[in-house]
């Protein structure tokens, strides 16, 4: 017996793949930690993917393009074509494939707009009492996440088979800046809003081939971390998102006791845990990626750790050609337990 049919999910009928999946990523951190960057072959700085070429800023300055790929579903709720970063979602499926069959893993996050507002996910006006079961917003927000598990179980081979990704919703929700975050909605309200999604998505609309990812920002306790937890039930990966947003001698201490206490919780529940994004915007570290985030960041367990987008030129977490870490990337990829496609692409 192959060990991803021992193991068990949140989703008691998840697919073959999305066990594999599983499986693949808790070998992966036995070897190390797989690099993973927010639409990396989508676009990177002064470039976009028309369709006709297959690249990454990472793979331009490193050699490898990035193990991990991070991708977006804001908009889709709004039945757009194209994402809130203006990211075609028919494209999109394409780089999914794509990535998947070159061995990738796929981490798929969703800003919906706030459903009472109509503004942006950033706006917190309360809105999740009104979305949940026998709220008066419920039917529309019903029919968005109907939208949602479209695209997800629509992620197929070219041959038919299904895609697993770690879908990682409602994130960094013990921040205050989302319409899902503290502040906008009570812990019990958010744990509703995820175990009725859980619930929808696996027993009325059929998908079967999600990981499901709990990220919080920075948290100063295990108790903070686990305040808008649904349950172990409902989750199969932890996650944190840990940006440098002041000096580097804090964000080496952020990283320190964020990442040993996601570890210890990761620990007792039995299940990987992962930076599911981070960065320092503008990275103008010379030497950020060997000496502020792997030396801090390597003994922690993480199964990966995934950077930001390259919107633009002042909005970029990776280095394009020429920027100023980027000499020091490809050492951060040289190290032996740092993992890039090609490395992942062995792990079984
Ligand atoms: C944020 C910024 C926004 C973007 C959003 C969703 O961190 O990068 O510009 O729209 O993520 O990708």
């Amino acid at each position: 017996m192959k060990s991803s049919e021992k193991i068990s999910l949140a989703d008691e009928s998840a697919d073959y793949s999305a066990k594999y999946l599983m499986s693949k990523i808790n070998e992966v951190k036995k070897q190390g930690y797989a690099f993973g960057h927010q639409d990396a072959t989508a676009y990177g700085l002064d470039w976009q993917n028309d369709g006709n070429i297959y690249k990454s800023d990472v793979n331009d300055v490193s050699g490898d393009f990035p193990a991990v790929y991070g991708f977006e579903l804001g908009h889709i709720e709004l039945g757009h074509d194209q994402n809130l970063d203006s990211v075609n979602f028919g494209l999109m499926t394409e780089l999914i494939q794509k990535a998947h069959k070159d061995g990738g893993i796929i981490s798929i996050s969703w800003h919906p707009d706030n459903p009472v507002t109509k503004k942006t996910a950033w706006d917190p006006s309360p809105a999740v009492s009104q979305i949940l079961v026998g709220g008066a917003l419920h039917p529309k927000y019903r029919a968005w996440l109907l939208k949602v598990a479209e695209f997800l179980k629509g992620l197929k081979t070219k041959t038919g088979a299904s895609i697993p990704v770690v879908f990682r919703p409602y994130h960094e929700m013990n921040g205050s800046w989302f319409w899902w975050g503290q502040g906008s909605c009570t812990p019990k309200e958010f744990k509703l809003l995820w175990r009725e999604t859980f619930e929808l998505f696996t027993t009325k609309y059929n998908v079967h081939n999600l990981l499901y990812c709990y990220s919080t920002d920075a948290v100063q306790s295990e108790e903070e971390y686990l305040r808008f937890y649904p349950g172990d039930e409902y989750v199969d990966i932890l996650g944190m998102d840990l940006y440098q947003h002041g000096t580097t001698d804090e964000y080496i201490s952020i990283l320190n006791r964020n990442l040993s206490l996601l570890a210890n919780i990761a620990k007792q529940k039995n299940m990987p845990h992962a930076l599911t994004e981070g960065g320092l915007n503008m990275v103008s570290v010379e030497d950020w990626w060997t000496q502020v985030l792997d030396k801090n960041i390597s003994d922690k367990g993480l199964s990966w750790a995934l950077f930001w987008r390259n919107a633009r030129r002042d909005h970029y977490y990776v280095p394009f050609i020429g920027q100023k870490s980027s000499i020091d990337f490809k050492k951060f990829k040289e190290l032996p337990h740092v993992l890039f496609l090609k490395e992942i692409k062995k792990i079984r």
